[in-house]
């Protein structure tokens, strides 16, 4: 790998409207992924395994459960601060916010707004800690982005225990994760989350192998055969699908963040190539053609931005909708891409290898662009809320 020399490139001056934590929380993170992620991450992702070693530094810098409460552990930070230090985390890989990502949002969040003081209090500072890694399993074989026809089913043994069966595909960290927020339907079909623990009989969680995309970031199922649950490990205090929907809220806004990063990264990379690039005895950001690529990279970024910022401004406030958060989603992967694919094509045949962090994001984002509700879904959340009607 080349030296990490990261500069983020910010057009519209937008650390003016930064306070001094945002960008003591973004610098210190930058400088952490420089050290920490930067160095490895080519071999990591040639290989399709995370590394593990870094997970006591994620949680240093804060990165699991910034937005909780301290008292729970967490870093209590405001949004625009998780939302710079997705940025940077994904900056580095999309693998590593993803790991970031699952703790905070989708593990650490159902328990801290859906779980028993005794819930919150047994996890919550283990996983801040990253003394427990969780995982989050609402997606199955045959229901992704139709969540509500999911299968998975329990039933009360009437006495202290629910029997869990059912399975989940496409489980971010399932592997080794040591506990699981799955959600699954009682016998009135109604969606609750559950936390299930490693360990419990007739619970297994294989692997699944030969990604292409997001190869830092270990996938797998949550296989549940007559798994007996103690009933005080159901979230308590909201149930149905909407409850699963605001864990995915939490998510997707930092994802809107995260994807800059990627963007970020492929730009200045592309950027910095071009002006040393010599061809035809010129540099080949002297070229018109070029420069419109890098022009256009430039104003997508400074776009999303400052959708994000607005996104930060309204979720620090409360006065944020779901349909608003995937606006920011959809975009900000969708110019992501957009950049990778033409930051790619900048470098030549330099852009396809690991040297260049380029075709790493590029690939990532292929799977950004599908989880967390695919680009369509995310279109029509869009077109329901303008219009009035679903067309799901
Ligand atoms: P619908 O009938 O619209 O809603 C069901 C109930 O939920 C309520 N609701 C919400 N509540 C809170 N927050 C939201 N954002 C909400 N959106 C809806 C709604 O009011 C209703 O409540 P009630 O009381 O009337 O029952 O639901 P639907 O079945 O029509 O589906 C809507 C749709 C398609 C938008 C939703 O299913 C969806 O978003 N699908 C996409 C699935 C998805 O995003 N899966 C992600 C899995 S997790 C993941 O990908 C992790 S990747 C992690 C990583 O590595 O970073
Ligand atoms: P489908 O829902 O089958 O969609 C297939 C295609 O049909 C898509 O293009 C979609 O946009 C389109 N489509 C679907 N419905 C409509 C419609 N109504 N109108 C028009 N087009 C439609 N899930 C979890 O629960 N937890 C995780 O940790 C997790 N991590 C993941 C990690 C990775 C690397 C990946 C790739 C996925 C992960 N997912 C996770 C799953 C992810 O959320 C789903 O893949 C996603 O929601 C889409 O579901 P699907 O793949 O079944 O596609």
């Amino acid at each position: 790998m080349k030296p990490d020399n990261f500069i983020s490139p910010d057009y519209y001056n937008l650390d003016d409207l930064l306070s001094e934590e945002h960008k003591l929380v973004r610098d210190t993170t930058r400088s952490w992924v420089k050290k920490n992620i930067s160095p490895i991450i080519e071999k990591n992702a040639q290989e399709g395994t995370f590394p593990k070693e870094i997970l006591p530094g994620l949680s240093e810098i804060g990165a699991f459960g910034c937005f909780i409460p301290q008292k729970y552990g967490g870093a209590e930070m405001d949004y625009i601060s998780y939302g710079l230090m997705m940025q940077e985390l994904e900056r580095g890989d999309s693998g590593i916010r993803s790991t970031a990502s699952v703790q905070s949002s989708l593990v650490m969040f159902p328990i801290w707004k859906f779980g028993s003081e005794k819930q919150k209090k047994k996890y919550l500072p283990k996983l801040a800690s990253g003394e427990l890694i969780g995982c989050f399993g609402l997606t199955e074989p045959d229901h992704g982005s139709d969540p509500a026809s999911m299968k998975s089913h329990f039933r009360d043994d009437g006495k202290n225990h629910i029997i869990l069966n059912g399975s989940k595909l496409w489980i971010s960290n399932s592997p080794f994760a040591d506990i699981a927020i799955v959600w699954a339907k009682d016998e009135k079909n109604r969606i609750h989350g559950l936390i299930i623990e490693r360990g419990m009989e007739g619970f297994s969680s294989p692997e699944t192998k030969n990604k292409w995309s997001l190869r830092t970031s270990v996938t797998g199922e949550l296989i549940f055969n007559q798994v007996r649950i103690p009933k005080e490990n159901i979230l308590p205090m909201k149930s149905g699908l909407g409850a699963a929907l605001m864990c995915l809220d939490s998510a997707r806004y930092g994802i809107s963040w995260g994807a800059i990063g990627a963007a970020m990264d492929c730009y200045q990379t592309s950027l910095n190539y071009a002006k040393e690039r010599i061809q035809f005895d010129k540099p080949i950001a002297a070229k018109q053609l070029q420069q419109k690529k890098l022009a256009e990279m430039i104003t997508e970024i400074t776009k999303a931005q400052l959708l994000s910022y607005r996104l930060g401004i309204l979720k620090n406030e409360g006065n944020i909708t779901s349909a608003q958060i995937s606006m920011a989603k959809r975009n900000n992967v969708e110019i992501a891409i957009n950049i990778a694919r033409e930051a790619r094509q900048i470098l030549g045949a330099m852009g396809i290898i690991g040297e260049y962090s380029i075709m790493r994001h590029m690939m990532n984002l292929e799977s950004v662009i599908t989880y967390e509700g695919t680009h369509d879904i995310h279109l029509l959340i869009t077109g329901m809320d303008i219009t009035g009607f679903n067309a799901f």
